[in-house]
């Protein structure tokens, strides 16, 4: 049965109305680990049921302004090789429109350069949140691997600053020595106060075209146990939060897209509630930040009964 997605069980405006697209894309080829990412973005939408509308630090309900429209899955076909799948992902996301806000919902990490390269025509930054540093050439025969997407984002040109790391193999520490467009932040160097001022530092000054790429494996698993390839350390919710505030308090800010990918839907469903929760408030801060909340009272929002 094919029913229609929903988010905060909101109905969806047309997708040329919208000012916000949601692009489920449950693709699972390559996990190398825990299987079930593919059902990740149906039980990341049916979370955000349990959401409030308000967001309690921003004081305010984004979806009262923000048109929404979430759009079918982009599925896997299993009759199509990587290179033709990736190619049809780029293509059906060129053909959106480009005016509004587009955030995906994956589904594994090889769906991170696919996105770019379909949103971010000209050379921009990547701010890519991960436990690894996916910067393998290729993984297990596929250049399409979750355990590769930056090195594809370098080919693609765009400079890429990772954070959260704590996982890297010797090819991929060379890499970030040798090659300019990386800017690494470690996980235990975010534990130190002066390196965290200075990332934070960086995301509020981006200049240029940039696309946000959050791999849930990038949080605690104390806080977050449901990823594909989970490692001990990582980022706080809180700590997330503070770097979200950070980015969107930059009135330049030119985001093009943003995906949260490799969530493994769980039994105390927490970690998916980590997921929607942060769904809905990278939406409050973009929506602040694009001044939606000066904008009349138009959104889904209106369009249900919140009783
Ligand atoms: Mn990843």
């Amino acid at each position: 049965m094919n029913q229609e997605f929903r988010l905060l069980s909101m109905p969806n405006v047309p997708i040329g109305q919208a000012d916000l697209i949601v692009l489920p894309i449950p693709l699972e080829r390559t996990v190398s680990f825990k299987p079930g990412t593919a059902s990740a973005p149906h039980a990341i939408l049916e979370t955000t049921d349990q959401l409030e509308f308000y967001d309690e630090d921003a004081n305010w309900s984004p979806f009262n302004h923000i048109k929404l429209c979430v759009l079918p899955p982009f599925d896997d076909n299993p009759s199509l090789s990587d290179d033709d799948w990736h190619q049809s992902l780029r293509q059906h996301v060129a053909n959106l429109p480009s005016n509004n806000m587009l955030i995906s919902l994956g589904g594994e990490h090889s769906i991170t350069p696919s996105l770019v390269d379909a949103r971010m025509k000209a050379p921009g930054t990547v701010l890519f949140f991960d436990a690894h540093a996916d910067m393998r050439r290729t993984y297990q025969g596929s250049k399409y691997s979750h355990a590769c997407p930056v090195f594809r984002l370098i080919e693609q040109g765009h400079r890429i600053i990772t954070a959260g790391i704590r996982s890297i193999c010797e090819s991929e520490a060379a890499l970030v020595h040798h090659e300019p467009q990386i800017t690494q932040f470690k996980d235990r160097e975010l534990q130190d106060q002066q390196t965290w001022t200075s990332f934070l530092q960086i995301v509020h000054e981006l200049k240029g075209p940039v696309y946000l790429s959050i791999d849930m494996d990038v949080f605690n698993p104390a806080e977050v146990p449901g990823v594909g390839t989970p490692q001990p350390g990582g980022l706080s919710w809180r700590q997330m939060i503070e770097i979200l505030e950070t980015l969107f308090s930059n009135p330049e800010l030119m985001l093009r897209g943003a995906d949260i990918v490799e969530l493994v839907p769980e039994p105390s469903r927490v970690s998916e509630m980590v997921a929607a929760k942060l769904l809905h408030r990278i939406v409050s801060l973009w929506g602040k930040n694009q001044g939606y909340d000066s904008r009349p009272l138009v959104g889904s929002q209106t369009q249900v009964d919140c009783e």
